[in-house]
């Protein structure tokens, strides 16, 4: 398809964007600040899906810019009918593109998609290099997307691409310092799901390089994640299009007993799932009934339920939708409504995958094996879980009622709160310090069971984990319901050392990999305890961050005291409440699931049984996926 100049419609201006930022890239923190780089990116990678370039660089530079090349056919540079060069409108009108016409793929819902000229609302400088048609043309842009130097050809090139350049606008962001992880993660998944590209990360500032290639696409993507597990076969790979839906989808088991899913809608990720995961799943549980019925698998009338059949699988699924229909749903825009995806998806993988188990009658029996077994787990594990619940299990009850649980006088599940506190002595400072009426405390003893190889009877076979599953009350595995939980939050709360960062995370994998519901709900937290207490005369403070304590430093003339805490266990009952526990005080983290592979993916480096990447990335990103939204 031809661009056309005449096909860009004038919406909005950018000092909307500027006004208000959230409504176009979501947030101002971190989050936001890397959706600028997608934002350019993804036109990039538009371009080599059209067929157009194979190679994106994306560099962060010295002087703390982004720069993103591509080699595709380079950004249109003729004049546009309002008299203005192409370039100037693209960079500078909102939703300008001819891009967004039926027939494409490019998806122009949710937050992706906003456009270039958002990146250069936000930005305090940007500079677009253009090659094309034999030159070499430049458009500079200042101060949030007001012309610089307007288009003008610089040289004669025989090549051809787009390269953006821009400075993020430390007026907007909270932070402009971009993570070379996090892009590295979000540039891997695209050179999966798209064969055959290549992108490269340069950063200057550190000296770091990677490049990514996949000639096996979704299949590398399914061997990725199953880096630090145990595959029982070779990837599944599956592929068909109807009704100008195109389906894409490779899965594997392994021996764990966790499921993980990842979805895609037009190469980008629906952190919600939505119509083409429920169509995937429905496809799963009916081919492999099917399987078992035909070849007698299952007695009596018993079918398998969905959760069995998915029990230690890792798969992605990748559709591709046309523009017109397609629709996102949720407050993040994280989920596809298009109904449409649904019997797509169905009918494909059910149709391939009978076909493969049909085909691979070994691989089909030892996965039908693991079902059954995950069936008549589940079933045990729902059974004990009703006696205890009805009293029937006495035993069960009074270890609750007998145990460590210091409860909450007030009788409202949403506002009562649920301490998980290192060690038994921090546990008695936070009894005795804490708000009587709303919160809870459950004291820990030492290092929780690691989840990462746990089976549901696993854990209700574990004092520790079985003990926070009935406290809370919401139920685990498919059965865990946010709306039965007693607490409105459960705070982790432990040491600022490594110990209590490896507690942290135990915790967090266990309510990742059997209470999601209650992480997806925004249930679950962290609470975020003062490093150090400074001292000046009659005043005393408390000081989170080591940064904050230099900046600190900096300011205070005269005399100080700096107390460092070693643990919560230092602190007085009092302190630990004005500190850490007080609603008005404290800041605590929200976790969540923002990126489930990336926490997978830790989750297996953590826990997994390499012990070094496990230390690597304790030292590294400790809370790289808890939300520092509430710091404050
Ligand atoms: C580093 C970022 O933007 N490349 C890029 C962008 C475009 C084209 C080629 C292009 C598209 C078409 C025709 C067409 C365009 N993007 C837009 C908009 N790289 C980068 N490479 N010729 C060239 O779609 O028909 C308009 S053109 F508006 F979406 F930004």
């Amino acid at each position: 398809m031809a661009y056309d100049d005449k096909s860009i419609k004038i919406l909005e201006g950018l000092e909307a964007v500027r006004k208000r930022p959230g409504m176009y890239i979501g947030s101002t923190d971190k989050r936001g600040l890397h959706h600028l780089v997608w934002e350019i990116v993804d036109n990039a990678v538009d371009e080599a899906i059209n067929g157009y370039g194979s190679l994106i660089k994306v560099t962060l530079t010295k002087n703390g810019s982004v720069r993103v090349e591509d080699e595709g056919r380079g950004v249109p540079c003729g004049k546009h009918e309002s008299g203005k060069s192409t370039p100037e409108v693209i960079y500078t009108v909102l939703h300008a593109g001819g891009k967004f016409e039926e027939g494409g793929y490019k998806v122009s819902g949710g937050l992706h998609g906003v456009g270039a000229s958002v990146v250069n609302a936000l930005s305090k400088k940007m500079v677009v290099t253009i090659a094309r048609d034999g030159g070499l043309y430049e458009i500079s842009f200042k101060d949030g997307g007001k012309v610089d130097t307007p288009l003008k050809k610089i040289g004669q090139t025989r090549k051809t691409g787009t390269t953006v350049e821009f400075w993020p606008d430390e007026k907007i962001f909270d932070t402009t310092k971009f993570s070379f992880s996090t892009i590295e993660e979000r540039m891997r998944e695209s050179a999966f799901l798209i064969s055959n590209l290549t992108i490269e990360i340069n950063d200057e500032n550190e000296d770091r390089h990677s490049s990514f290639h996949f000639e096996n696409g979704l299949v590398s993507f399914v061997e990725y994640m199953n880096e630090n597990k145990t595959p029982l076969h070779k990837v599944i790979d599956m592929e068909g299009t109807k009704t100008g839906i195109e389906v894409h989808v490779a899965m594997c088991y392994t021996d764990s007993y966790n499921e993980n899913i990842l979805s895609f809608v037009n190469n980008v990720k629906t952190i919600d799932g939505g119509s083409h995961e429920v169509g995937f799943k429905t496809a799963l549980t009916k081919a492999f009934n099917e399987y078992a019925k035909n070849n007698n698998l299952l007695k009596g009338k018993t079918v398998l339920e969905g959760a069995d059949t998915r029990e230690g699988l890792t798969a992605i699924i990748s559709v591709n939708v046309p523009e017109a229909l397609l629709q996102f749903e949720g407050q993040t825009k994280g989920k596809l409504g298009t109904p449409q995806a649904r019997p797509v998806v169905e009918s494909i993988v059910y149709e391939k995958l009978s076909y493969y188990l049909e085909e691979n009658k070994s691989v089909a029996n030892m996965i039908m094996d693991k079902a059954l077994k995950s069936k008549t787990a589940r079933e045990a594990a729902r059974k004990a879980r009703e006696e205890v619940r009805n009293g029937k299990n006495k035993s069960g009850k009074d270890k609750i009622l007998n145990g460590k649980l210091t409860k909450a006088a007030g009788k409202d599940p949403k506002k009562n709160e649920l301490f998980l506190v290192e060690g038994d002595s921090a546990g008695g400072s936070a009894k005795t310090g804490r708000n009587r009426e709303t919160q809870a405390i459950l004291p820990l003893r030492g290092k929780v069971l690691n989840c990462e190889k746990a089976s549901t009877n696993d854990i209700n076979g574990n004092e520790e984990l079985n003990l926070i599953m009935q406290t809370i009350g919401a139920g685990i595995g498919s059965d865990c319901n946010p709306e039965d939980s007693n607490y409105g939050k459960v705070i982790i709360m432990t040491d600022a050392d490594d110990d209590g960062a490896h507690i942290q995370i135990l915790l967090i994998t266990f309510f990742y990999r059997f209470m999601r519901p209650l992480i997806d709900a925004g249930f679950i937290y962290v609470a975020n305890p003062p490093l150090y207490s400074l001292e000046t005369g009659k005043s005393k403070e408390y000081i989170q961050t080591d940064e904050e304590l230099a900046e600190k430093r900096k300011l205070i003339k005269g005399q100080y005291k700096i107390n460092r805490f070693k643990g919560l266990g230092e602190m007085d009952a009092e302190e630990l409440f004005e500190t850490t526990m007080d609603p008005k005080n404290r800041s605590l983290i929200r976790v969540t699931i923002e990126d489930a592979m990336l926490a997978e993916k830790r989750v297996s480096t953590l826990m997994g049984d390499k012990v070094e990447p496990r230390k690597e990335w304790i030292n590294e990103n400790v809370d790289f996926t808890l939300e520092d939204d509430f710091r404050r």
